[in-house]
Formats: C-alpha cells, sequence, structure tokens
C-alpha cells in the first residue's frame, strides 16, 4: 500500500474535503439511537442565519467510495442555494451500526432519523445508483417530510434478472466483483461500465490505491448489504408508485449498469408526476461525467416550480439568467481551479457566503488572471443574453400553449428523442382511460334524465364499471390488447357516442377522438408514439418550462434568438406567473376559439371563453406588459370551423349579440371575424393611450398543424425584429438629438446594445 503522502488517493481526499469545507458544509457525526452513528456532511453550525433561509436538500451517494467523492461537484454548486446535507450511509466511512439490519429501507430510515436529529422538518433527496433506492424508500415512508425526489442512475425498478444481465455484460461471475471491486482489474471493469468514455489508461498504480483506499473498508458488511437489498428480488417490479410526489428521474443514455429502458419503465411506474431528462453521452454517473448539465437540469426541478410557487427566497433571484450564468461559470471554475475562489466569486456576486474567503490570498497572480477570465467571459455571456428575446406562452388550461411549445421543439429544436417519444406512452394511454372514464360516467349521468339514447347497452355495461375503475385510479396500467379492445367496444356503443357529442358538458379532452381511433396501434407491445401522438397527447402543466430556439429558414438561422416559456394555465398555476413578466419581448396568447360552449375544468360553472376574455384583460393590464407586444393565437380553429356550423356562437355571453349571415365556409369565415374583432375591441379597450406603440397581431392557428404553426412564427419573428429595428432606430434618433443638445460625441453617445446614453460631455 502506498504511504500517505505517496498516495494520490489520499492527497485527492485532502482536496475534495476542503471543497466541502469552502461550500460552508463541515464533518459531523450523529448518533441516531444506540446502535447506529451516521457521519455526515452538513451545513455549518457557524452559518446559522444563511441556513435559515434556505431550502434543504440531501444527497444520498451510491455503493462506492464514501459520499464525498461521488458528489463534489453537486456541492459546490447547490450549497449556495440549499442546506446540503452529505450523509455516509451506514457502513460507508464513519457510518456504523450494531444492528443486523442490512436493508436499504434501513438505510432509508437511518437517513430520515438523521434529519429529524439535525431538525430539518422537511427537505428534498437526490439520490443515485444505490442511494436512489434509499431516497425512493424515504419519499415513500415519509412523503409528508420529502418535497422533491431526483432518482438519478438508479433501477429501483429492478428485476431478479437484472443482475444477472449485468454480470454477462461485464463477464464477471459475482456481483460483488462489480459493485466491490477487489483488483485493479475488477476496477478497470467498474469504471469501463460506468463511464461512457474509455478509460483504458488509467495507471495500474492508481487503480490499486483507489482499490486500497476507497474499496477496502468494511467489505464483509458492505456484501451483506447487497444480498439485504429488497428491491430486485422478484421476477416483476416490487415497487409501489409516488402518484403525489414530483420525481425527477435522471439517467445517462449510455448507462451499462442500469440500462436506459429502465428509466422508462421506472417513470411509468412512479406515476404522473415524475419526469424523465436523459443525459447524452453519459452512463452510470451523468453527475461526475456532466456536471453541468446534470447540475442544471436538477436545479430547474428543484427551485424553478417552487420559486414560482415563491415558497423560498427571493423571487428575483430564480429567473434572473444572469445570475444563473454566473452560477454555471462559477461552477465551471469550481472544477479547474481551487475552491476557495469560486465563492468569493458567488460572494461578490451574490451576496452569499461572504465569510468564505478566509483563504484567498490577493497575491496570487495566477488565480487573479483566472477571475480576470471568467469575469470577461461573464461580460460576454450577459451581453449574448441581451440579445436573447423572451417569449411567455400564456393563456387559459387547454388552449394550446403546450402543444405549441412541443411544436416549436420539433420545428426549430432537436425534436424528440426515442426515449421522450416513449415517455409520452403514460400519458397517452392515461388520456385513453381518462377518456372512456368520463364518458362511461356522463352516459350513466344522462341516462338518468334519458335512458333510450344514453343508457349503455347491457352487455357493454361490465365493460364499463371495469373500465371506469381503472380510469379512476392513480396508476393506470399499460394499454393492453384485450383492455384496447374493451375500450373500443365500449366507445362505439351508441350511448356512448351520443354522450360523445355532448362532449363540451363534460370535460372529453379534445385528443379523444384521435387516441379512440388509435386504440389497437396504440395498444402495441413495441408502440412508441409518433410525432402526432405526442402533439395529441394532453398532460396539464405545472410549474414552467422553457426552450431556446432560432427560427431556420431553409437552410440559415434567423439570427434572432428566443427563449419561449411554457406555463401551467389553470387558475392555481396563476399565480406563478408574474415572477416571469419581466423583461418580456412578446407574449403569445392563447385562446382556444373552440370552446366557446365549454366550461372550465377547475370550475364547471364558469364559461371558458369568458374565462380567457377575463385572463387576457388582466394580462393586458400588467405594468410589466408596456411595451410588451402581444401575439395572439386564435388557437383550435379546426375544432371551431366544425363547431361553429352546428353550435351558435351566441351561446357564450361575450358572442350574444352574434347573428348568422350565411352557411358554410362563408358562415365559418364571419363566425370567426366576429370572434377575432371582439378580441380586438377588448385589447384597445385594454390598452391605455400610453401603451399605444406596443405591438398586437392576431394569428388564426391550430397548434396541430405543423405547417402552419412553422408559418405563423415566421411572421412573429419578422414582427420582432422590425420591432426592434424601429425601436434601435428611435433610440438612435433620441440620443442624436440629446448629443446635440449637449454637444455629446455621438460615437460613444450610443451604447450599442442596450440604447442607453453613456457618452462624456466634450469640453
Ligand atoms: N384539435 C386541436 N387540438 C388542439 C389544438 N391545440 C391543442 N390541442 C389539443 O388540446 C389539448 C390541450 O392542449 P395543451 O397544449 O396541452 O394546452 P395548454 O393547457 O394550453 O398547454 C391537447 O390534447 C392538444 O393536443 C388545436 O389547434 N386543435
Ligand atoms: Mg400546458
Amino acid at each position: 500500500m502506498l504511504p500517505f503522502f505517496l498516495s494520490p488517493v489520499s492527497l485527492y481526499a485532502i482536496y475534495v474535503r476542503r471543497c466541502f469545507a469552502a461550500s460552508g458544509l463541515s464533518q459531523q457525526t450523529l448518533q441516531l439511537d444506540n446502535e447506529t452513528t451516521l457521519h455526515f456532511w452538513g451545513p455549518n453550525p457557524k452559518f446559522s442565519q444563511a441556513t435559515q433561509k434556505k431550502p434543504s436538500l440531501v444527497l444520498i451517494h451510491g455503493f462506492g467510495p464514501v459520499a464525498m467523492w461521488q458528489w463534489r461537484n453537486q456541492v459546490q454548486f447547490f450549497s449556495p442555494r440549499f442546506n446540503v446535507y452529505v450523509p455516509d450511509l451506514v457502513f460507508f466511512g464513519d457510518s456504523t451500526t450494531t444492528s443486523a439490519e442490512r436493508s436499504e429501507v434501513f438505510q432509508a430510515a437511518s437517513v430520515a432519523k438523521l434529519m429529524e436529529k439535525a431538525g430539518v422538518e422537511r427537505f428534498s433527496v437526490i439520490g443515485t445508483s444505490y442511494g436512489g433506492f434509499v431516497a425512493y424508500h424515504v419519499a415513500r415512508m415519509w412523503p409528508e417530510r420529502v418535497e422533491k425526489v431526483v432518482i438519478a442512475s438508479s433501477g429501483v425498478n429492478m428485476r431478479r434478472g437484472d443482475n444477472e444481465k449485468l454480470l454477462r455484460r461485464a463477464k464477471l461471475e459475482k456481483i460483488e466483483h462489480l459493485m466491490l471491486p477487489a483488483t485493479a482489474v475488477q476496477l478497470q471493469t467498474l469504471i469501463g461500465l460506468a463511464m461512457s468514455r474509455r478509460v483504458d489508461v488509467i495507471p495500474r498504480f492508481l487503480l490499486n490505491d483507489f482499490v486500497q483506499k476507497l474499496y477496502s473498508d468494511k467489505r464483509k458488511e458492505k456484501m451483506e448489504l447487497l444480498k439485504g437489498l429488497t428491491l430486485g428480488r422478484d421476477d416483476t417490479p416490487n415497487l409501489s408508485p409516488l402518484p403525489n410526489k414530483e420525481v425527477l428521474i435522471v439517467w445517462g443514455d449510455k448507462d451499462q449498469i442500469f440500462p436506459l429502458e429502465m428509466a422508462t419503465e421506472l417513470k411509468e411506474l412512479l406515476g404522473p408526476k415524475t419526469r424523465l431528462e436523459v443525459i447524452k453521452n453519459t452512463s452510470h454517473v451523468p453527475q461526475v461525467e456532466n456536471p453541468i448539465q446534470f447540475n442544471n437540469i436538477v436545479e430547474s426541478f428543484l427551485l424553478l416550480s417552487k420559486y414560482l410557487g415563491c415558497q423560498h427566497g427571493n423571487p428575483r433571484f430564480g429567473l434572473n439568467r444572469r445570475l444563473l450564468h454566473i452560477r454555471r461559470f462559477g461552477s465551471i471554475y469550481c472544477s479547474i481551479t481551487c475552491p476557495e475562489r469560486p465563492f468569493r466569486f458567488f460572494s461578490e456576486n451574490m451576496g452569499l457566503l461572504c465569510s468564505r474567503n478566509k483563504h484567498y490570498n490577493e497575491a496570487d497572480n495566477e488565480e487573479n488572471a483566472q477571475t480576470a477570465e471568467i469575469e470577461r467571459r461573464i461580460e460576454q455571456e450577459t451581453k449574448a443574453e441581451k440579445h436573447i428575446q423572451k417569449l411567455l406562452l400564456l393563456g387559459a388550461g387547454e388552449s394550446g400553449k403546450s402543444t405549441i411549445f412541443k411544436q416549436i421543439k420539433l420545428l426549430f429544436q432537436t425534436g424528440f428523442d426515442e426515449a421522450e417519444l416513449k415517455s409520452y406512452i403514460s400519458v397517452i394511454h392515461a388520456n385513453v382511460y381518462q377518456t372512456i372514464k368520463i364518458l362511461y360516467d356522463g352516459s350513466k349521468e344522462l341516462a338518468q334524465n334519458n335512458r333510450e339514447t344514453y343508457e349503455i347497452s347491457s352487455e357493454n355495461k361490465e365493460i364499463g364499471e371495469k373500465l371506469s375503475k381503472i380510469g379512476g385510479r392513480l396508476d393506470y396500467p399499460r394499454l393492453t390488447k384485450e383492455l384496447a379492445q374493451d375500450i373500443e367496444t365500449l366507445w362505439k356503443d351508441a350511448a356512448i357516442q351520443e354522450t360523445y357529442a355532448r362532449g363540451n358538458e363534460l370535460q372529453v379532452p379534445d385528443c379523444a377522438n384521435y387516441f379512440m381511433e388509435n386504440l389497437q396501434r396504440l395498444a402495441d407491445a413495441n408502440y412508441i408514439p409518433t410525432k402526432e401522438d405526442v402533439l395529441y397527447a394532453r398532460v396539464r402543466t405545472t410549474g414552467v418550462v422553457e426552450i431556446q430556439f432560432s427560427p431556420v429558414g431553409e437552410n440559415k438561422k434567423s439570427g434572432e434568438v428566443y427563449r419561449l416559456f411554457d406555463v401551467g394555465g389553470q387558475r392555481n398555476e396563476r399565480r406563478k406567473w408574474i415572477h416571469l413578466f419581466e423583461g418580456v419581448t412578446a407574449v403569445i396568447f392563447c385562446a382556444a376559439v373552440s370552446e366557446y360552449d365549454q366550461t372550465l375544468f377547475e370550475d364547471e360553472s364558469k364559461n371558458r371563453m369568458m374565462e380567457t376574455k377575463e385572463l387576457f384583460d388582466w394580462v393586458l393590464k400588467q405594468p410589466c406588459f408596456e411595451k410588451t407586444s402581444f401575439m395572439l393565437f386564435l388557437n383550435k380553429f379546426d375544432i371551431f370551423e366544425k363547431k361553429v356550423l352546428n353550435v351558435p356562437l351566441n351561446v357564450c355571453e361575450w358572442f350574444k349579440d352574434y347573428q348568422p349571415v350565411s352557411t358554410g365556409k362563408q358562415e365559418i369565415e364571419h363566425a370567426y371575424e366576429f370572434v377575432k374583432k371582439k378580441f380586438e375591441e377588448l385589447y384597445f379597450q385594454s390598452t391605455t393611450p400610453d401603451r399605444v406603440d406596443r405591438v398586437f397581431k392576431i394569428y388564426r392557428t391550430t397548434a396541430l398543424d405543423q405547417k402552419l404553426v412553422k408559418k405563423t412564427f415566421k411572421l412573429v419573428d419578422e414582427t420582432l425584429r422590425r420591432r426592434n429595428l424601429f425601436e434601435a432606430g428611435v433610440s438612435y434618433r433620441i440620443c442624436l438629438d440629446l448629443c446635440l443638445k449637449l454637444k455629446f460625441s455621438v460615437e460613444e453617445g450610443l451604447s450599442a446594445n442596450s440604447g442607453r446614453i453613456i457618452g462624456h460631455r466634450k469640453t
């Protein structure tokens, strides 16, 4: 064994410890009961004031070296915004027990006890690999204490045969040869599977040093932990869903320990609030292989929606892109230089962690040069940020915002890869079950007054009851051919068809007909959703999602970069909007014109069009939008044109003065123009004279129609570019005028980016 001072692992451990200490954490040990003691890194009690204001986050390590080695890149990134707790699980590092318990459930109970003893009532939890098993159990057993869950590279849905498959991939005989490597060759095999990049050139002495320093301690107990796992014992996944918990699954697309298919299945098993993010070109340790992407994904999941809900911290901070970028650079910096400086950097820019610069050495020229370089890059980034135009998709629930968002992803970004497409399977199957339940329950209700029309035929009643029960569950089963056949039979029942005709009274989703006509395909065992299926899929948006894009011409970019934000539209989601209102170039307001005869999902006494009218009026009057352009998308025109010939527009109070004049196409145009005029009038009524210079455009859209959306976005892009040119012209004229009056030099007088006056008086 190498002596301490010659051991690279021991020397690197000093550095990692310093990283943790510089992040404001200290090593602590807590006796949980008379059997178990846990060692952990937690907020340094010296900084208790900062601790009070931040949410708490627990990072649970996987099977391998102690926690400190697995979360270095995360601790530095998350500690400015969270109270970070990094426990060593029982039998790792200095954590130990005299209990005979060896399961991951015991580990979960120990983590929960630790947090209780540390006085933390609520926390979010991230677990990687084995730590993901533990995180899952913590969330399952203490749902009231766990806010959000991140499961990274962790096959919680593991089956009995999965270990054998893994061993075949590793060409090893026993699982401990892989998880507890005892030789350099075994460690090399583990690294080969856990990392996507090929790392063949690690010197043998270094591998041996790793094995001895990081894997030799408490081997017997760790083997017992592997044997004591409760997950993965059966032929089917042995887990219950977390239906009410927001869960993020993060996975490397090249994971060879737990292959990506496990992630997509896990997403379905955990429930509707589970999201999957795949990090490309990483294997089992994306938090190590691509820490920047990993951290950003996790941070947006943990903070963004919470932030917008304003439960923690200062709302000004969360959506300030500049600060987010500073953080990103901070994290790059952390990985290339010593740990103290980034926090000087954070402290100057963020007003946090001011006391952590004790070791800062003013005379260190090299570091000063690095700081200057980073500041220069931030400056550049900040300038680039100014050119990014912020677009906000607003509108009531089901107006088509997320469909537009998906179209943008398809049209101007990478589209959906197979994993993403597969992640929609559960949504689509849920849409099917929900639809058939709404229709069956609806027909029963309508039959009370009109049995002849709405009573389900006796041979289909049993099917109806069964499907209604499934539709009421939180965990929908995968759609099988048999279930699809049952649904199809019921869908074709005359009473269900009559009920569907009254769908506007029953909250039947707009995707109903499309999915019902494709049931057999959706139930195929190898079903992968198509682009169209994804566009039709309806999932209620919660929180905020964003995408950056540039509308492309045939082969070239337009030059403008947009960042588009999609939000939830239901009433309870709207309180989150306001935090996005600053610095918006344009609001894209979606109004579903077909909904004039429907009531709200969240309030069945309220007509959807009346709600849209009030909402549009409210948005227009927001002081933040004084100079914001408004692009009104009168959406769902395809449904409108079919409906308007059967259901008169004047069923809606806002349109009660509507008089049909004709039939067919002409009538459709007439009705559409009437609705458009109503919105125009509303816009001008709600826009005070001092806001007349903002741009207002109306577009007729069908969000499902890709060509139309592409055309519409090109028009939006053109309008916004023209608007920018106009604004630049106005700035220049104002500036010129002022400069002449004050005898400024024109070149100095105009800051090219912002149009602010920054010149000096010439004497
Ligand atoms: N027929 C039709 N359906 C649409 C249109 N736009 C959206 N939808 C569907 O309406 C449902 C709700 O749309 P979504 O984009 O989720 O609405 P959001 O709540 O505003 O985000 C989804 O099933 C969409 O497929 C449209 O223009 N025509
Ligand atoms: Mg949505």
